[in-house]
């Protein structure tokens, strides 16, 4: 055997238990109450912390152009700091480009992230364009191992209500999942234009032009368009009460509907785009108010949000700035990849919730719905990717401590009880301490099969 992690409790979606894990050829080969440390190249001692699976964000935005610029995390920087903070697969989004099959956008995008990844990574494909053969080559997607596909309803590459209808269609025939960034684009340019006409041009208007009903209404619009094509649902970045209420309904009438929430929306409310360094916080959806963020914790709780994942998509200060007079101007998205399962596993240790819930829906039921089948769980034949957390760290972040490349964090000053120690990624430490200890180029590409 490689490696014995020893006498640490594991942590698994249903259960917690004290054993220890052999690793050999950076997959788990045994679990048992007790190994003989003379098999082993390697013990490493786990005595008094928790033993869990490397998280996986399902949902990043890497190297993205995207608002006149390009995200500042490229795949080496962004899957570094996720290494930092115990996450081990990240699936980024693939915008599609007009034209290009699905497959070749994959192919265009895995020049950049192959070689450069420093944990294991896939992809979801955002899809523009599905004329002619292209909505076929959906299904060729699928077979390569990428069977995950998103729709957004806004922005400039945002698909009408015909192309979003052929796409559910399409994967529901081949068995593709499609995810949806759901808000009401009209609504959001007509508000938009009334505020900047009466000079309302601060950071809060980016929330006030997408308030809660915004996303609302295109949550039930989403759902009620997979309901009567007969297929499954992914709703990416839930942040709305009413919004959640839907997905509740769908689910207890039994359609396969999945939804999932970021750390930023269970931790702050739209109060935040009133700060000073509010355009910071600007993402969409944005963070709403404090009854949606209560009902997406408790959302967690009852099971109807299935994952948590961050929507990873950070800008420098600078670039932010170019919104200062003008929200329309701030690049959208933040930082969060380091600080996922971190901060959920904080609210496991303060007693929000238990710490198997917090497996799975940061690394259980993603690996199940995007059909990663070697990832997701401590189990013999799985990859040893593998975070070792202890509960008595006291831990508050600030962006020196992070591995982004990016000059700021939202996350600045919020106190976590708890923190990873080491991260391992398929055997190999990534992260030990503090410092990224892994490589450019460990990490591969995770091919998918959804069941
Ligand atoms: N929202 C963001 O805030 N950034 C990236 C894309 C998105 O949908
Ligand atoms: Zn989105
Ligand atoms: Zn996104």
């Amino acid at each position: 055997m490689d490696m014995i992690i020893k006498n640490g409790t594991v942590v698994t979606a249903s259960d917690m238990f004290k054993a220890d894990i052999g690793i050999e050829n950076g997959k788990i080969v045994e679990i048992s109450g007790k190994i003989d440390e003379s098999l082993a190249k390697h013990v490493v001692d786990a005595e008094g912390k928790l033993i869990l699976p490397g998280a996986i964000d399902a949902h990043t935005h890497l190297a993205m152009p995207f608002g006149g610029t390009i995200s500042s995390d490229d795949y080496y920087a962004g899957t570094r700091a996720a290494a930092c903070g115990g996450t081990t697969t990240v699936f980024d989004f693939v915008l599609q480009d007009f034209g290009e099959t699905m497959v070749d956008a994959v192919k265009r995008r895995d020049k950049l992230c192959a070689g450069a990844a420093a944990v294991d990574y896939s992809y979801h494909v955002a899809v523009k364009d599905v004329s002619g053969e292209l909505l076929d080559s959906i299904e060729d997607c699928v077979k390569f191992g990428v069977p995950s596909f998103k729709v957004f309803m806004v922005y400039d590459f945002g698909v009408t209500d015909g192309v979003f209808y052929k796409v559910l269609k399409k994967a529901k025939e081949c068995g593709a999942l499609i995810g949806v960034h759901a808000e009401n684009n009209e609504i959001i340019n007509t508000l938009t234009s009334e505020f900047l006409a009466e000079g309302k041009t601060s950071a809060w208007y980016h929330y006030m032009s997408r308030p809660e009903f915004v996303e609302a209404e295109a949550d039930t619009r989403a759902i009620q368009w997979a309901k009567a094509v007969g297929t499954k649902l992914y709703i990416v970045h839930l942040a709305n009460k009413d919004g959640l209420a839907a997905v509740t309904k769908a689910k207890d009438e039994g359609y396969e509907i999945y939804a999932e929430t970021c750390p930023q929306y269970l931790e702050f409310t739209c109060d935040v785009y009133k700060r000073e360094d509010g355009r910071n916080f600007v993402c969409s959806p944005p963070m709403k108010g404090e009854e949606s963020r209560q009902a997406l914790w408790e959302g967690i709780k009852r099971g109807d949000i299935d994952t948590i994942a961050t929507d990873h998509c950070p800008f420098q200060s600078y670039e932010k700035d170019w919104g200062k007079d003008d929200f329309t101007k701030i690049p959208n998205g933040c930082a969060g990849i380091e600080n996922m399962y971190p901060y959920m596993l904080s609210a496991a240790n303060e007693g929000k919730l238990p710490f198997t819930k917090v497996v799975e829906i940061c690394s259980t039921n993603p690996a199940k719905i995007f059909g990663c089948k070697e990832k997701g769980s401590l189990a013999i034949g799985k990859d040893a990717d593998i975070v070792i957390y202890d509960k008595n760290i006291d831990f508050t972040i600030t962006n020196d401590k992070m591995h982004s490349d990016c000059d700021h964090t939202i996350w600045e000053g919020i106190k976590l009880k708890g923190y990873p120690v080491q991260t391992y990624s398929r055997g190999r430490l990534v992260y030990d301490n503090g410092k990224f200890v892994g490589e450019k180029g460990w990490g591969s590409f995770v091919k998918c099969k959804i069941d």
